[in-house]
């Protein structure tokens, strides 16, 4: 690949430059995840949904994490750096019943120690599909979030498709409605699209802004 097609190929602006974009590792348990000190913003969401996708498009980097047509892929926590002062994590999806049940609650597992457990995770996001109306699992989902008490904002993702038939914007009122009944104010929310870098400056600036607002440490010497 051409070095320029590693650089930003989508037009949106941003104040945040993501001058570096790396993959670390893969982990199996948050126990064995790396102790770096620096602010983690991790995806989460249905399999498929876009998670993988999402990470590539806000890096600007479009192999970075795994895309695959196949559901169920990513069965680890994949940690990518970026500029040496925050992380981003692909967290397994959820709910996709071609993965064995056994494996499914592992994996289930895997992401909520994770998330509750993660003292430098700063932020999750939860990434819902604009093109269908609300399920009972992601309202769970986002119902857990609140319980382990960790911060996160929603991205409704795919907003480009269309289909006959399909009204995103009822289902997108149609979730926060159903949040609404739990939450108060509801959690920020973002569209986005991969296909035309809709929410990409809007999703870095939020990370910007919350990077700022949150106690990190200033160097990396140590
Ligand atoms: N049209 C469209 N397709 C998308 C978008 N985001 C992801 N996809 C597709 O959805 C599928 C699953 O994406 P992936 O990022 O692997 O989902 P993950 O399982 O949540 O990580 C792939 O075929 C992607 O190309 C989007 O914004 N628009
Ligand atoms: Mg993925």
């Amino acid at each position: 690949m051409r070095a320029s097609a590693l650089e930003h190929p989508l037009p949106y602006s941003t104040s945040m430059e993501i001058h570096k974009a790396e993959f670390v590792s893969s982990f199996s348990k948050e126990e064995q995840c790396p102790e770096t000190g620096w602010p983690e913003f991790a995806f989460t969401g249905r399999s498929n949904v876009g998670k993988s996708s999402l990470i590539n498009m806000l890096t600007g980097r479009k192999g970075l994490a795994k895309v695959s047509a196949t559901p169920g892929k990513t069965q680890m926590i994949n940690f990518f750096n970026i500029n040496d002062r925050w992380y981003l994590v692909d967290l397994p999806g959820y709910g996709y019943a071609k993965v064995p049940k056994g494996r499914q609650q592992t994996l289930a597992q895997m992401v909520k120690e994770y998330l509750i457990r993660r003292r430098t995770l700063a932020l999750a996001f939860m990434l819902v599909d604009a093109n269908i109306p609300p399920k009972r699992v992601d309202l769970d989902f986002a119902n857990a979030l609140g319980e382990w008490q960790v911060p996160f904002a929603i991205v409704f993702t795919k907003t480009d498709r269309y289909k006959k038939g399909v009204n995103q914007a009822d289902n997108i009122a149609a979730f926060l409605q159903a949040l609404s009944q739990s939450w108060e104010p509801l959690p920020p929310y973002f569209l986005s699209s991969t296909v035309t870098g809709a929410g990409r400056s809007e999703i870095l600036n939020f990370i910007e802004k919350t990077l700022r607002r949150i106690p990190h440490k200033v160097s990396s010497d140590q």
